[in-house]
């Protein structure tokens, strides 16, 4: 069996399925997908036509699994490892899942639609849109912050897939809106990064930072 991630490290949602492979010590090979070489973005399309990194395949069964979420669900279900990140107890779960939306759709879908603002040609950037992303990264914190307050990792005592979740886009976000006076946030943010998993992942990234218009 051999499992492949399809990823680049600079790109956020692969860098969430890292921190999940690399808190669970589940061993993997990596198949880096750069989507300006039309080659390597065809064959990416080909597993997945939506085109959006990651995907992982596994050998066993020959099965390509897409969306970042689903990939860590899919790694539990079929090779749990060393951590944990969808607790057994099912309220416990719901919660994780809870969270893990909200990092997505409320901090890392605005964080990539300011970044995509940035990389566009100058007569076709969209002042509006981006201001009512930063009110959404902004009304995101004030909530995060509230929560925080109380507690240790995104969904609880517990580092679970909301933390794999919420690690990327809080690096990013915070070069684009400054988490500033939302004390407990930072402090979160500051766990996060002295885990090993996201520490490592950052590294990695780190050379391809200079392509990251913040
Ligand atoms: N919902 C997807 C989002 C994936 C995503 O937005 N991937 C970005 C990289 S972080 C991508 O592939 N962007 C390329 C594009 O949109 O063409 C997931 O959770 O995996």
């Amino acid at each position: 069996m051999t499992l492949t991630l399809h990823f680049h490290p600079l790109a956020s949602y692969c860098q969430k399925v890292l921190i999940a492979l690399y808190e669970s010590g589940t061993s993997f090979e990596k198949q880096v997908v750069d989507l300006g070489d039309p080659a390597s973005a065809a064959a990416f399309r080909a597993r997945w036509p939506v085109g959006k990194m990651p995907g992982l395949h596994d050998s066993a069964g020959d099965r390509a699994i897409s969306e970042s979420s689903i990939i860590i669900e899919y790694l539990q279900q079929h090779y749990p490892g060393a951590a944990t990140l969808i607790p057994a107890d099912p309220d416990a779960a719901l919660r994780t899942r809870l969270a893990d939306r909200f990092y997505d759709l409320y901090v890392h879908e605005p964080m990539q639609r300011i970044v995509g603002d940035r990389l566009r040609p100058a007569d076709k950037r969209d002042p509006f849109g981006v201001e009512a992303a930063q009110g959404v990264l902004r009304k995101s914190y004030g909530i995060l912050d509230g929560e925080m307050a109380a507690r240790t990792w995104a969904a609880g005592e517990d580092f679970t897939l909301a933390d794999c979740a919420a690690a990327p886009p809080l690096f990013f976000a915070n070069k684009l809106v400054p988490f500033a006076d939302h004390r407990h946030l930072a402090a979160y943010f500051e766990r996060l990064g002295k885990r090993p998993s996201v520490a490592r992942t950052f590294s990695e990234a780190e050379p391809f930072l200079k392509f990251f218009p913040g």
